[in-house]
C-alpha cells in the first residue's frame, strides 16, 4: 500500500486512480456472440454453456425439486439469518414507495405522478469463488415490493448443471418468478432479447466480471436498460485518533477480499493512525482464506494523511467512494458535508458489512466515481413514474395564451391550434 502524507490537490487525481476497467476492448467478440443469441436463441444459449462453464445442459430452467432440494440443504442457522437480512431489506425500501399527490398548478390544471413498476426485470448473480446470494435479496426484493410481475434470474451452473442451493433458496425467499442456469454474455443475451425458454426483459441487474459488464453496456444502447455502469469494489475510511485501528483494517480488508481490481483508500488526519492501520492490515490479512485477492487488491491502494479538516472532505468529495465508512469521534459533522458517496457508514460499530448483508440498505452501489451522479439501486431502480394531467376549461383558460405564445415562437402552429381551438369554443359556449 502506498501512503501519502498532505499531498497537493494538484496529486490528488493520479493517488486516487481507479484500476482500468475498460471493457471496450471487448465489445466486439461479446458483441458477436450476443448477436448470435439474438438470432438462434436456446441453441446458442447450449453451445456457449458448454464451452464457457464446462456443461451440457438441455433444460436451462431451475425446476420446482431443484429448488426444495437446495431448501433442504441449508442449514436452519443460515435460514434465520437470511430471514432476519430479508426482514431488514424489505423493511428498508418498503419506505421508497413515493406517494401520489395530486396538484393544482394553476387554477384547474391538476397534475400528479404515479410509480409504475417495470414490468419484467432481470437479475444476473455471478457464480464463482464467492457465491453472492446476498444480491439476490438486494434485488429480487425491492423488485417484489415494486411490483414487478416477472422476477427473472439467471446464475451460471458450475460443471455439473447446478446453482448454489443458497442462492436458489434466497431466490425462493425473495419471491424470483422464474432462475435459468446461464452465466456471462449468455445470460445478459437471453434476458435482453428473449428465447424460446428465457424471456425478454426490460431492465437488467447485478454486477458480473468484464464479459458481463460489456454485454450489459451493449445491450443497453437499444434493447433493455440497466442499474448502472459497473466497476470494481472499493471503500474509503476515514479514521482519526479515536478509531479502533483492527476495526478500520478489517473493513478495508472486507472490501479488499472481494477481488483483485478492488480498491480501499485510508483518509486520516494523523501519521500515527496510519501506521497502527498499516500494521492491524499486515497481521489480518497474513489470516484471510482469500489472502491473495486481497494482497493483490491491496498493492493499489493508498494510506493518505490529510491534516486540514476542509481538505479532507474536498478529497473524498473528489473520490466519490462505492462506501464511505466515518470511524471518527466527530463523524456526523463530517457526514454532512458527503457531496458524492454511494453509501456511508457511520461510527466504529458500522462496518461495511452491515449493509453488505443485513441492515436493509441496498449493497449494488456505483462504483468508479459514478456516486457523483449515480444513487445505488433503491425502489426507484424498479419504477418508472407516470405522469398525469387533467385541465378543466377553466385551466386552459389560464394557461392556454401562453401556451399559445410559446408554440408560435416556436413556429409550431398546429400546436398553438390545439389551444386555439378549444379556447374558440370554451368562448362560444361559456365555462360549465
Ligand atoms: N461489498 C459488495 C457486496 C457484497 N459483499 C456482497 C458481500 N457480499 C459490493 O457492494
Ligand atoms: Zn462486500
Amino acid at each position: 500500500m502506498k501512503t501519502y502524507i498532505n499531498p497537493g490537490r494538484n496529486t490528488w487525481t493520479d493517488i486516487l486512480k481507479r484500476p482500468l476497467f475498460d471493457v471496450s476492448e471487448l465489445y466486439g467478440r461479446v458483441q458477436n456472440i450476443l448477436t448470435e443469441i439474438r438470432e438462434q436463441g436456446d441453441e446458442k444459449l447450449r453451445e456457449y454453456t458448454e464451452r464457457f462453464d464446462g456443461v451440457k445442459l438441455d433444460n436451462f430452467e431451475v425446476s420446482p425439486e431443484e429448488i426444495t432440494r437446495a431448501e433442504a440443504s441449508i442449514d436452519q442457522n443460515l435460514k434465520d439469518a437470511i430471514a432476519l437480512a430479508a426482514e431488514n431489506i424489505k423493511a428498508f425500501h418498503s419506505t421508497q414507495m413515493p406517494e401520489i399527490r395530486k396538484m393544482e398548478t394553476a387554477p384547474g390544471v391538476i397534475c400528479w405522478q404515479k410509480p409504475v413498476a417495470i414490468e419484467k426485470v432481470g437479475l444476473y448473480i455471478p457464480g464463482g469463488t464467492a457465491p453472492l446470494f446476498s444480491t439476490v435479496l438486494m434485488l429480487a426484493l425491492p423488485a417484489k415490493i415494486a411490483g414487478c410481475k416477472q422476477i427473472v434470474l439467471c446464475s451460471p451452473p458450475d460443471k455439473n448443471g447446478n446453482i448454489h442451493p443458497a442462492i436458489l433458496y434466497a431466490a425462493k425467499v425473495a419471491g424470483v418468478t422464474q432462475i435459468y442456469k446461464l452465466g456471462g454474455v449468455q445470460a445478459i443475451g437471453a434476458m435482453a432479447y428473449g428465447t424460446e425458454t428465457v424471456p425478454k426483459t426490460y431492465k437488467i441487474f447485478g454486477p458480473g466480471n468484464q464479459y458481463v459488464t460489456a454485454a450489459k453496456q451493449l445491450v443497453s444502447m437499444n434493447e433493455v436498460s440497466i442499474d448502472m455502469p459497473a466497476g470494481p469494489s472499493e471503500v474509503l475510511v476515514v479514521a482519526d485518533e479515536t478509531s479502533n485501528p483492527a476495526f478500520v483494517a478489517s473493513d478495508l480488508l472486507s472490501q479488499a477480499e472481494h477481488g483483485a481490481d478492488s480498491q480501499v483508500v485510508l483518509v486520516t488526519d494523523n501519521e500515527n493512525t496510519l501506521k497502527e492501520v498499516l500494521a492491524e492490515v499486515r497481521t489480518q490479512v497474513d489470516q484471510l482464506p482469500r489472502k491473495e485477492l486481497a494482497e493483490k487488491a491491496l498493492s493499489h491502494s493508498v494510506l493518505i494523511v490529510v491534516s486540514d479538516d476542509a481538505e479532507r472532505v474536498d478529497l473524498i468529495n473528489e473520490y466519490a467512494p462505492e462506501h464511505l465508512i466515518i470511524s471518527t469521534k466527530k463523524y456526523m459533522e463530517l457526514a454532512e458535508k458527503i457531496t458524492n458517496a454511494g453509501s456511508v457508514f457511520l461510527g466504529e460499530f458500522t462496518p461495511e458489512s452491515a449493509g453488505d448483508y443485513a441492515s436493509g440498505t441496498n449493497h449494488t452501489l456505483p462504483t468508479n466515481g459514478w456516486a457523483r451522479s449515480y444513487s445505488g439501486v433503491n425502489l426507484d431502480s424498479f419504477l418508472k413514474k407516470i405522469t398525469f394531467q387533467e385541465i378543466s376549461e377553466e385551466g386552459l383558460l389560464t394557461i392556454g395564451p401562453a401556451i399559445e405564445k410559446m408554440a408560435a415562437t416556436e413556429q409550431l402552429e398546429a400546436h398553438k391550434n390545439a389551444v386555439t381551438l378549444r379556447l374558440k369554443q370554451i368562448e362560444k359556449n361559456g365555462t360549465k
